[in-house]
């Protein structure tokens, strides 16, 4: 027999100091963890890996031979390319529905704040309501708040399922690129009814085109980024405020030895919002301090963190494969959990420890949690019932075992379009002119999620810092922007980390050369710049020197941005490989034949140096089909075989 080769070092699992630390004890102390899983996992399903496996129906479960020796056709007739196609939809809608879904959420609650029914919400941001009444056609002259915020909301809800021919701010999206989604057929009319389609599709003998499946797919993935995704950042700015930037902390080290601490992780900004105003009242610091803390410690994880840190500065305790590790540190009274990206395996490491986890999305129960049920019209007291449930998991805590060994990082955060517009003096054109200029060579969205395959934050760190050391602009969201602030990267003084020119623009505008736009959700903000800066110069999206990345990808929500993305004309380089391998006919749709439909295709590149040098190559061919300046040398030497 085999002896079972020993686990890898912690450092190559992860580039984080406080990560490996906690590795370390989680192997020390018999803790499972998220890579241990993933060990015991291997070698993982080759048929799933290429996409060629399918159990939508009950003749099967069925698989394709990629070899091409055994079975070339599932019981009901399909071959590889139907069930590749088929598996992707299903994950694009799977992923828009979680994004949209959120988005409804966040409708409700705005909804029942305009009917006065809610308690602890209010409308922060009047201005920003007025431009969406403007956009949606609600009148707002003479007007009180809530009426406006009222019939907003019910054209906002005829968005997910009314019959209608376009959701309702695709008047955002430049004239061409509207005119070619008409053409392919692939606006999006309804939130609810594109996913629902997809699902239909899908089913054992409807679609069995894969090219017509995968269209369908682009237009599900836009009715998520120009619909339920741009309701969930514009209706969280509307209630909770339009972010602006400021500094604030990330890595284990918030966590504070002296405080209560409670995490709060997951997407949904409303209930975490009425807990910071919770862990504000005197009476509960009053509390925490009888019991010996000497106060109440908020930190985020995920994009609840994100959305907090963005609008309040609330330190980041780390993104998703940090989310186990929180409760290692021994320091973490209670878990506070609403929903998407929350391991189911939270519950078992808390139970090593005396942390709490509380559930509070009826939607989203994790056995072993205690459960919390969110509701809006009672959001102040179930904010400081969850606080005060926090501050008592305190006496349990046991000195002894809290381990906190690593200092917290600077970052700065909160760069909202409004934001951005507003640091170049309120429009587009200074950004333009240094991107003619070739200050800067043009901008990269680097987003998504960690996966235990991928070093942890290797790939988003390393990405990141070439392309800024090639003076281009880097725009992150999600637990890409986590990795880039633990790194450093996020901070005005990494300025001196990015090439002459991108390094003087920073400077003379004293922001960082990587802009945190907020979470998963709010990739719509990096959609809407991108439109803006089209609409400036009256062309295209697909025109312009942009790329999209997510290096460390694991989510159906990240399949839905990928696919956004490049619908909308951004071609984007996956870092980890999505299960489409198993059809060559979907691989060369993706990579290549989409560039000739919407102007923009997928890439798949595992490593970040090569990641850096297909952006920049292509950068430089956008830069040179628009007449602007040929490519600097930058650093990365396009002309090295050894990089393509
Ligand atoms: O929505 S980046 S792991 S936390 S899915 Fe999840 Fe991925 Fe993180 Fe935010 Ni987005």
């Amino acid at each position: 027999m085999s002896a079972t080769p020993p686990p890898p070092e912690s450092s190559a699992l992860t580039i984080g100091a406080d990560a490996r630390d906690m590795i370390e004890r989680a192997r020390e102390e018999r803790v499972t963890t998220v890579w241990d899983r993933l060990r015991a996992q291997e070698p993982q399903c080759g048929y799933c890996s290429l996409g060629v496996s399918c159990t939508n129906c009950s003749m099967g479960p069925c698989r394709i031979d990629p070899f091409g020796e055994g079975p070339q056709r599932g019981v009901c007739g399909a071959d590889a390319d139907i069930i590749v196609a088929r598996n992707l939809g299903r994950a694009i809608a799977a992923g828009a529905s979680a994004h949209s879904d959120h988005g409804r959420d966040i409708l409700e609650v705005f909804a029942a704040t305009a009917e006065g029914k809610t308690a602890g919400y209010e409308i922060r941001d009047e201005t920003k309501l007025h431009a969406l009444a403007e956009e949606l056609g609600v009148t707002t002259e003479a007007r009180s708040t809530q009426d406006i915020a009222r019939d907003v909301a019910d054209v906002m809800m005829e968005d997910y399922g009314t019959r209608k021919k376009a959701i309702g701010m695709l008047d955002r999206v430049p004239d061409a690129r509207r005119a070619l989604w008409e053409q392919l057929g692939i606006t999006p009319r309804g939130i609810d009814r594109e996913n629902v389609e997809m699902l239909h599709r899908t089913h054992m003998g409807v679609d069995n085109d894969y090219t017509n499946i995968l269209l369908h797919g682009l237009r599900a993935s836009l009715s998520d980024g120009w619909g339920g995704s741009l309701i969930a950042t514009e209706l969280s700015d509307v209630l909770f405020g339009t972010p602006q930037p400021g500094i604030s902390k990330v890595n284990l080290g918030v966590l504070d030895e002296a405080q209560v601490n409670i995490a709060l992780h997951g997407h949904n900004p409303v209930l975490s919002d009425v807990i910071v105003q919770a862990a504000q009242d005197e009476e509960l610091v009053a509390l925490a301090r009888e019991k010996g803390a000497a106060g109440i410690n908020l930190v985020g994880l995920c994009c609840t963190g994100n959305e907090l840190q963005m609008r309040r500065g609330i330190p980041m305790a780390g993104n998703h494969l940090m989310q186990e590790l929180v409760i290692m540190t021994g320091a973490l009274e209670a878990m506070v959990v609403d929903y998407q990206c929350i391991m189911p395996s939270v519950t078992d490491v808390a139970k090593c420890f005396h942390t709490e986890v509380i559930s509070t999305a009826d939607k989203a129960r994790f056995p072993g949690a205690t459960h919390i049920s969110f509701d809006p019209e009672r959001g102040v007291a179930i904010g400081r019932e969850i606080v005060r449930r926090g501050i008592m998991a305190y006496e349990h805590r046991n000195p002894d075992r809290v381990r906190l060994s690593t200092a917290p990082v600077e970052m700065m955060a909160g760069f909202s379009v409004e934001a951005i517009l507003g640091a170049l003096g309120g429009t587009p054109q200074p950004l333009v002119d240094a991107i003619v200029a070739g200050k800067i060579r043009g901008a990269v969205g680097v987003v998504g999620c960690n996966n235990p395959k991928v070093k942890q934050d290797y790939g988003h760190v390393t990405l990141t810092r070439r392309l800024i050391e090639n003076d281009i602009l880097v725009l992150v969201t999600g637990c890409s922007a986590v990795a880039n602030g633990k790194a450093g990267q996020m901070l005005p003084a990494a300025a001196e980390m990015a090439g002459s020119g991108l390094r003087e623009v920073c400077q003379s505008l004293g922001i960082p050369p990587v802009l945190h736009l907020g979470s998963c959700v709010d990739n719509t903000r990096i959609l809407v710049l991108a439109a803006a800066l089209a609409n400036h110069l009256g062309v295209d999206v697909s025109q312009l020197p942009l790329a999209g990345a997510a290096p460390e990808w694991y989510s159906e929500k990240a399949i839905s941005i990928g696919a956004y993305v490049v619908a909308s004309g951004v071609s984007t380089v996956l870092g980890v490989q999505p299960p489409i391998f198993g059809s060559m006919n979907v691989v060369k749709l993706l990579a290549d034949d989409l560039d000739d439909v919407v102007g923009a295709k997928f890439a798949v590149e595992p490593d970040p140096e090569r990641a850096a040098v297909w952006i920049r190559r292509h950068i430089e061919a956008k830069r040179q089909e628009l007449g602007l300046t040929a490519h600097d040398p930058g650093t990365i030497k396009l002309e090295d075989p050894a990089h393509v």
